[in-house]
């Protein structure tokens, strides 16, 4: 048994979204929990089994799974889909370097930036957000998604903080057409009306 533990909108909807896009939403029990937002409201759900309390957390027959990222793959490996390269498809090392550099990289530059934070030490870590421009746009020219012809897992996730802060968008009309085809896709339009609900 699959349980996504969800708090509506926030990094969780993505898990949503991908089920949804792998036409597997009937295979998954969605828990909705409570978290502390930024504005005050809402606080820490002792229901919620992640150890810090974050979503999302998928349980898997007990199997607990966090980190975007790692139940995306995992979600991805149990329901084959078009949402991700198989295994020798000569585009699946893109594809992980994708789901990878956006956990270890894109998040944290774009918190950085968001935060005001510069340090020699950070730049010479992560980068800056003018490298992760220049490193999806040169991805899109060859396009129309991350990987090429086919829109995969990695177009949900490494688009996605730009369609919530619309501020980070750069002024690129490659990356702005790129958010807004991920954006105007049914499962996320759907996850939105969810969420809203
Ligand atoms: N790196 C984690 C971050 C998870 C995370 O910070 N989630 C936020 C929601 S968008 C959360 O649960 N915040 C509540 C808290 O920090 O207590 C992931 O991508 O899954």
């Amino acid at each position: 048994m699959l349980t996504l533990y969800h708090a509506a909108p926030s990094r969780s909807s993505r898990i949503i979204t991908l089920m949804d896009e792998m036409g597997v939403l009937d295979k998954i029990t969605v828990k909705r929990v409570t978290i502390p937002r930024r504005d005050g409201s809402g606080q820490r759900d002792p229901s919620n089994p992640h150890p810090e309390g974050k979503v999302p957390l998928l349980d898997h027959d007990g199997t607990l799974i966090f980190e975007t990222g790692a139940i995306m793959l995992y979600l991805l490996e149990l329901f084959p889909s078009t949402l991700a390269p198989k295994v020798g498809d000569p585009d699946r090392g893109a594809f992980l370097t994708w789901m990878y550099w956006y956990g270890s990289v894109m998040e944290p530059v774009l918190i950085h930036k968001a935060l005001d934070i510069t340090h020699p030490g950070l730049a010479s870590t992560f980068r800056d957000h003018d490298a992760v421009i220049a490193r999806i746009h040169a991805a899109l020219e060859k396009g129309p998604w991350l990987l090429g012809n086919t829109y995969s897992a990695a177009d949900l996730l490494v688009h996605s903080p730009y369609e919530w802060f619309a501020e980070m968008l750069p002024d690129d009309p490659l990356i702005k057409d790129w958010v807004a085809r991920c954006a105007a896709r049914p499962a996320n339009l759907r996850t939105k009306t969810l969420d809203a609900a």
